[in-house]
Parts: C-alpha cells; structure tokens; sequence
C-alpha cells in the first residue's frame, strides 16, 4: 500500500509540562521519521507527498472560526512580542457564564482547547496542515480505487474536536478524511480508533450523525487521558444514537483482551455497511510505551492487521500516537502488514 508522508511536521515540535514542569513533547519529529524509515525497510509501498488542498475542506468536521484561529494562532501571539510557544491557561469550564469567543489571543487559546498538550509555534499551522492534506490525499487514493492507503500523520489528530485542540492534536485528521468520503458521496463511513487513547474528537465531531460510525478501544477513562470521555454509556445522540461505541478496557489490557474488543468493534463495523473504514492507528498500546498503560506486543499488531482486513473494506490508516520511539515503526508497519497478508 502507498504511504503519504510530509516532512513539514519537522516545523512543529512542542513543549509539554509533565509532571508540574516544562520539558520536549513525547510527541516529537523523530516519531514519524521512525515508522517512516519501517515503512521503507519493510517495502510496504511508494511514500508519495501529499496534495495542497483548500482550508474550506477541513471545515465539515471543524468549524470556520477553529480553522481561522488555528491557522493565525502564531501570528496573534507573536504579534504581542512573545517568542516562546503558545500555551492555553484559561477554560470556559462548566460554571463560568460566557459562552462568547474572546477577541485577545490568550481567551482564545483557552477557548479553543480542552488542555495545554497542544502548545502552538511558529510552524505548527504549516505542519497541522500537511498532516491534514496526508489524510486527505490517501481517502481520495482509496476513491480513485486503492484498497489501503497509510496516511503517516504527525501531529496526530484524534483529540482535537469540532472547536477544539489538545492532547499533541490540532486538526482531526481522521474525522477531515471521513467527512471528505461522505462529502464525496459515500453514504456511510466507519471510524475505527485503536490508540490507546480515547478519539474524543472524532467522537465529538460525529456525535449526532447517524452516517460516521464512531467506535474506540481505550484505556478507561476513569483512570487514562483524557479522563471526560470516552465512557460505554456515550452512545450518540439524537439521529446518531447508536452510531458511538466506546469500548474502554482496563489498565494492564493485553492482547486477550484486546482481541475480543477488536472483534466486537468488527461486527459493528459490519453492520453499518460503510463505503470506506478509517482507521486511527495509534500504537500507544504497546507494552512498552512511556504514556500508556496496555501491554501489547509486537507480533499481536499482525494479528490486529489481519483482523481488520477481514473486514474487506476500503481501508484508510491514519497515524496518530505511540510514543515508545524504539518500537513505534516496526509496530505501526506490523499492522499495515498484517493487514495486507505479510505476517
Ligand atoms: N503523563 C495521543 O496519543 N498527556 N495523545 C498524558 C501522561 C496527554 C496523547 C500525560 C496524552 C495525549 C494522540
Ligand atoms: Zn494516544
């Protein structure tokens, strides 16, 4: 299968306060120039660029004034003579009265995130962009008739919600390439998320639609990120009740637990018939990694390939987190083999 890779994420590497202090991001360039480099000593297929595609098309899943405070975020903060990166300190939390988007840059960082893990600089808009145009140049590879594309991400997009950053995402890759298949004019779409992390962005996006089908295993969040969603009982709502399945498993989950969730996620899939599957492949699950809290292992991401190729669909692979440098590429490509019957 194609791969889609730009190097501009290069442009975008963040700060992150982890435990109280400031230090480099786990979300980091050399993340995506490692599955990078599996996916060429694996001969997986062509790595191709991505198209240039219009700021129009990540609305639909975002709204316009995300997308504008998005791509000026840099230029405002700037502009008020600071130098180091672009932080949210504020929240619009339940109890505060106003609803209206600030006019300073500060209240609007707060206002657009849900988290200060999404820290903005001077060329995070040109890397958020190309991780976007990723996904969107491999869903219309799938239409043009590719049964797998891989889109290698970086930033990741699955945390980042109709009007909102956070959690290392800013555009929600895999929800722009969703909605650009029903844009197009499939008449549904299935979003799997298999980061160890809760999608809640592209739960949030497609909330009340009854045409994206929405599932997610993850580590519960009673006790894992994001912490305010990601529960069993979140279902949809409205015409899209029915159309949200969170599968969240506990702490310690390894693959023989993973593997009847990853089937119950399968047989959901089925039933809604979609046109295309997007997956959002986060390998964050892997035993090893320094953020997470599932234990699978290499060998077990074949297996998850080759599941999800039972399916049969037209399949789009959306990189989004796994932060155990070492392990990340051979897992990531493990999957996208397992996929294509190379276990
Ligand atoms: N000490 C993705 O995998 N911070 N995002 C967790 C743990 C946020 C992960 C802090 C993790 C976000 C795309
Ligand atoms: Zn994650």
């Amino acid at each position: 299968m194609q791969t889609i890779y730009s190097s501009d994420h290069r442009l975008h590497q963040g700060v992150e306060l982890k435990d109280g202090a400031v230090s480099d991001s786990f979300e980091k360039p050399i993340r995506a120039e490692t599955v990078l480099k599996q996916v060429k000593a694996a001969g997986l297929g062509d790595v191709l660029a991505p198209n240039v595609y219009e700021r129009s098309c990540y609305v639909g899943a975002h709204s316009e004034r995300y997308v504008e405070f998005l791509a000026s975020a840099w230029d405002d903060w700037a502009a008020t003579g600071r130098t180091c990166q672009a932080l949210p300190l504020v929240w619009p939390v339940r109890g505060l009265p106003s609803t209206a988007m600030p006019q300073f840059i500060d209240g609007k960082l707060g206002f657009f995130s849900m988290d200060a893990g999404s820290p903005i600089n001077a060329g995070t808009w040109s890397a958020v962009s190309s991780s976007a145009n990723s996904a969107l140049t491999g869903i219309d590879a799938l239409a043009r008739g590719d049964k797998a594309v891989f889109a290698l991400c970086r930033p990741p997009g699955h945390h980042a919600g109709r009007e909102y950053m956070g959690g290392y995402c800013y555009l929600n890759n895999a929800a722009i390439a969703a909605q650009r298949c029903i844009s197009q004019g499939a008449k549904r779409v299935a979003v799997l998320d298999i980061d160890f992390h809760h999608g809640n962005g592209t739960q949030d996006i497609f909330y009340d639609r009854n045409d994206v089908l929405f599932v997610s295993i993850h580590g519960d969040p009673a006790v894992s990120f994001p912490y305010f969603s990601g529960f069993a009982d979140e279902r949809g709502i409205g015409e899209g009740e029915g159309f949200n399945l969170n599968l969240p498993l506990p702490k310690g989950t390894a693959m023989e637990q993973y593997e009847p969730a990853l089937q119950q996620a399968g047989s959901a899939i089925a039933q809604h018939a979609p046109d295309a599957l997007v997956v959002s492949l986060g390998v964050d699950t892997f035993e090893g990694d320094p953020i997470s809290h599932f234990r699978l292992r290499t060998p077990d991401y074949l297996r998850v390939g080759e599941m999800l190729a039972g399916l049969g669909l037209p399949t789009l692979f959306v990189m989004e987190g796994g932060y155990m440098v070492d392990e990340i590429g051979i897992n990531a490509v493990n999957v996208l083999l397992g996929f294509e019957g190379r276990a």
